[in-house]
């Protein structure tokens, strides 16, 4: 897969591509990185590739001419036909994992990371394919966003992870939250590993994973139990979940 930047801060996309997993991933050739600078693409000597906006009011924007350049100049550099460009932005579609999943099948990506106050409309009418948000929270520009979009897809491209289960076995992945996890000592300030976890018994391990990542996801998001159909362990998991809050409370 190739990833490539529109970004006037280039050297952030460091902590992506030298470091972790996703650094040893593309050293490996498992994926490739370029980014491209609009200020390459300005009009004037300078370098500005803002102006302030039309209509008045705080803060400047970022120029349609210069960012169209660098996006072909990007779609130039590609390897495949089925690129797409996103505009990491705060009004963009929710990033979930579904999402995450389809931009894993593609072999590229076109990265828009806006600063200022945002972009021109027009560049973004003619030129972006998909508007993605990563929360409902603003940061100062879209480097940061994008990194995390790049890793969450990157975790998915075969060999990145070298463990390809622990992909599988994230949260989200199979639609609920992650159970708690523990290693040595056997007591930390006085609490204990779970008996069951030392049992030896594989079954029994996973039907409680299975009991903590529902009751988890019960109590903390609820939401995504409601769009996710159940199996029958998981029913019954559920229903003793239920029972045994109900025999709390009385
Ligand atoms: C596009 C438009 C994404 C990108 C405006 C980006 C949050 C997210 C940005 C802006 C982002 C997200 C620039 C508007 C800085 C506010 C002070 C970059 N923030 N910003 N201004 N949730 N910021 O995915």
């Amino acid at each position: 897969m190739k990833i490539q930047a529109v970004t006037l801060f280039p050297e952030m996309f460091d902590s992506i591509t030298e470091y972790g997993v996703t650094g040893r991933a593309r050293k490996q050739g498992l994926w490739q990185f370029d980014a491209v600078n609009p200020r390459r693409f300005a009009d004037n000597k300078l370098g500005y590739i803002d102006d302030r906006p039309f209509g008045g009011g705080p803060g400047m924007i970022m120029m349609a001419p210069p960012l169209a350049a660098a996006i072909d100049s990007a779609r130039r550099a590609q390897v495949g036909q089925n690129g797409r460009v996103i505009y990491l932005s705060p009004q963009g579609a929710p990033l979930t994992h579904d999402k995450v999943f389809e931009l894993a099948q593609l072999s590229d990506l076109i990265l828009l990371c806006g600063r200022y106050e945002g972009i021109d409309e027009r560049l973004l009418t003619n030129s972006i394919n998909e508007e993605i948000g990563i929360g409902d929270f603003v940061v100062s520009g879209g480097e940061l966003p994008a990194m995390m979009l790049m890793d969450a897809v990157l975790r998915l491209v075969p060999g990145v992870l070298g463990d390809q289960q622990s992909a599988e076995q994230d949260s989200f992945a199979n639609g609920l939250l992650d159970c708690p996890h523990y290693t040595r000592p056997l007591e930390f300030q006085g609490l204990p590993v779970p008996e069951v976890l030392r049992s030896g018994n594989h079954g029994l391990i996973a039907e409680w994973r299975l009991k903590q990542s529902l009751q988890r996801t019960l109590a903390r998001r609820p939401d995504l139990l409601a769009k996710r159909d159940l199996i029958p362990q998981e029913a019954r998991l559920l229903q003793e979940i239920r029972e045994e809050q109900q025999a709390i409370q009385s």
